[in-house]
């Protein structure tokens, strides 16, 4: 049975890769076998071209360009990470997906949507999630918590955006949920860790049921 495909979207220190690790925590103690993975990257392949994206090496070649980029990145993350998981009945959790290229590259960027749907066809075809979590921050405290992470290492080719840009992008995320909300939900990410995991348990449940679905052998846990 294939398994089930989860995706976290927000702005930068929003707590994705935090609650994608408490999340995979929880259903792996449900017997579920997880496989946690992120954009760009996630293969061998797609790591290579996150350095050139995230470097900013690729920013003057403009966004669609980059676009381009984030959607090669994709092909080789679906085709080598989250297809076979998903054929062996893992639950896959990626840390951003294709939404991320609607809202930085589209919305944001504004990137002709026909590119951007082409490419999502071509790369991501009928692989969709099941269900994506909204993490939604005022983008000064994500930005807060991103910094203070970060120390003194330098910021990246996105994160170092205007706030204005940021506080756009959290609008755009917002307005997504807004219009998919079979597959999208928004969950409020101020509170702590705990409490947002716990909201983000809630809809997991409510959508998804890892409780009834079938055990996997715990050897198999990665
Ligand atoms: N991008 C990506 C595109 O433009 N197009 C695309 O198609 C794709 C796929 C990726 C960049 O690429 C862009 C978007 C991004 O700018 P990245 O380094 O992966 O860059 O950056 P982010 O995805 O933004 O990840 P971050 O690591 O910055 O943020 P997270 O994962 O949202 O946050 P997390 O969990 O690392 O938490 C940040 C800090 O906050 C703390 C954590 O402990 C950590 O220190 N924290 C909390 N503190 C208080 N309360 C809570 N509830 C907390 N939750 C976490």
């Amino acid at each position: 049975m294939r398994g089930r495909f989860i995706t976290f979207e927000g702005g930068e220190g929003s707590g994705k890769s935090t609650q994608a690790r408490m999340l995979a925590e929880r259903l792996r103690a449900h017997g579920l076998r997880v496989c946690v993975t992120r954009e760009p990257g996630g293969s061998p392949g797609a790591e290579v071209i996150r350095h050139v994206l995230l470097s900013g090496a690729a920013e003057p070649l403009g966004p669609e360009t980059e676009a381009v980029l984030f959607a090669a990145a994709r092909d080789d993350h679906v085709t080598h990470t989250i297809r076979p998981a998903l054929a062996r009945g893992e639950w896959v959790i990626s840390d951003r997906f294709l939404d991320s290229t609607r809202v930085y590259q589209g919305a944001i960027a504004q990137v002709d949507r026909r590119l951007i749907h082409g490419l999502e066809k071509l790369t991501v075809g009928e692989t969709r999630p099941d269900l994506t979590i909204i993490l939604d921050l005022p983008a000064a405290d994500g930005l807060a918590r991103a910094h203070a992470r970060r120390g003194d290492a330098d910021v990246d080719r996105f994160e170092a955006e205007t706030l204005d840009f940021h506080e756009r992008l959290r609008e755009a995320y917002r307005q997504l949920a807004a219009e998919e909300p079979d597959r999208c939900v928004l969950i409020d990410a101020s509170p702590s860790a705990a409490d947002v995991a716990r909201a983000v348990w809630d809809v997991v449940n409510r959508r998804l049921e890892p409780a009834m679905a079938p055990l996997h052998v715990q050897s198999g846990v990665r």
